[in-house]
């Protein structure tokens, strides 16, 4: 399975195409819209969401909603081209409009303006803007339909706002509750004050990142590999994560903890229990030597806060060399409940992309078929 994805944040659409997808997969598109208008809401999101509605357009690739085992193309609209046709169209824009040279610390304006060899970081930001993740969210929806074929399930929460953080464990049936809530937190206290520090942070012109995780339930075990580097089932899933625009960490079950801790503290001890393998624990978040143990996955990535702050950082103008305000407009002030709803998807791709190069299958039966025929060893007391 291979996903490319095109468009410009201001620019006409963003499409996409995934190859691989199995012939007669269900194709629910209410249930991409959904994901699509979930990845736009959240406390703390800007000026831009109440302009954009997004909505999937499937273009090729599925009949009658079932696929045909063809490349699936699909696109998003981009609603807001219409303010900025005559500054991004592909002949006739105006480029001295919306020109950007007062460069924003922690974007891609400086080193993509060198890079690319341009003047203009618009050249730059149009793509590197996380408008791009629209189109990993539809991807990986489609993705969650097909590992939900094989009993997969994805979910997940905002463990953290900039320093607020929720510190409690919950079992997976309890995650998508959170989608529910303003910030996507389970923790109620938490919440109002996180969304009170996002109010303090949003008059001062000041910006927040925040923690995510991301749960897998009801994988089979050996979806990975311990014999290829590059196969490892962790490897694929936090380079999936860390591919996300503003991650900046990611961890695999008891992640960085696992440096502080003794071995006795952090291995999941394994027993025989009713003629099956089984542990009390899950340090390890569901993969060992790089494959899946058949419990449940969890990946926690952190987010940066937003680089465009509107009370603006110091930089400097890239054409006259000059120090200068970096440059603001308008901006989300907190996209955390964004970040958890398009990691849930990249880690949905990611995961079908590892799961049908394990099972192959040009059509849905066959890819159940050999789904099925994996069993749970069983230990014998
Ligand atoms: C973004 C800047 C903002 C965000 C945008 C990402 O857009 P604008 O410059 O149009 O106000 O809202 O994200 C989205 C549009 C989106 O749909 O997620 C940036 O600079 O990365």
């Amino acid at each position: 399975m291979k996903l490319t994805t095109a468009g410009e944040s201001h620019g006409k659409m963003l499409v996409g195409i995934i190859e691989g997808l199995p012939s007669n997969l269900p194709i629910d598109t209410e249930e991409i819209d959904r994901y699509l208008a979930l990845r736009q809401g959240g406390y703390g999101r800007g000026g831009r969401q109440k302009i954009e509605k997004d909505s999937v357009e499937i273009l090729s690739g599925v009949r009658n909603r079932l696929t045909l085992g063809s490349p699936l193309a699909f696109s998003v609209v981009n609603r807001d081209y219409r303010n900025w046709e005559a500054c991004m169209a592909p002949e006739g824009a105006d480029t001295s409009l919306k020109r950007l040279t007062k460069v924003r610390p922690g974007h891609a304006d400086l080193t993509g303006v060198i890079k690319y060899d341009q003047t203009d970081a618009r050249n730059i930001l149009e793509r590197a803007s996380a408008r791009e993740t629209a189109a990993r969210v539809v991807a990986g929806s489609i993705a969650r339909q097909y590992l939900r074929q094989l009993g997969v399930e994805i979910s997940g929460y905002v463990r953290c706002v900039c320093g607020v953080e929720d510190k409690n464990e919950y079992p997976f049936e309890k995650l998508e509750e959170a989608k529910a809530q303003p910030l996507f937190m389970l923790d109620g206290d938490k919440q109002r004050e996180a969304m009170a520090l996002i109010d303090g942070l949003k008059s001062q012109g000041d910006t927040a990142g925040g923690i995510v995780e991301i749960r897998i339930k009801g994988l089979k075990s050996g979806f990975g590999s311990c014999m290829t580097y590059s196969q490892k089932l962790d490897a694929r899933l936090a380079g999936a994560l860390m591919s996300v625009q503003a991650i900046k960490g990611v961890e695999v079950g008891l992640g960085f903890e696992v440096g502080r801790r003794r071995g006795s503290q952090v291995h999941d001890e394994i027993f025989c229990e009713g003629g099956n393998f089984v542990r009390h624990t899950n340090n390890a978040g569901g993969i060992e030597g790089g494959m899946s143990n058949g419990q449940e996955i969890v990946l926690r990535a952190a987010m940066k806060p937003i680089p465009t702050l509107m009370k603006g950082l110091k930089t400097v103008d890239y054409v006259s060399g000059e120090p200068c305000t970096a440059a603001s407009e308008r901006s989300d002030v907190a996209a955390i409940c964004a970040c958890e709803v398009i990691l849930e998807s990249v880690a949905a791709f990611a995961l079908a992309e590892v799961v049908s190069e394990r099972l192959g299958g040009d059509n849905l039966r066959e890819v159940k078929g050999r789904y099925g025929l994996l069993g749970q060893t069983s230990c014998r007391t």
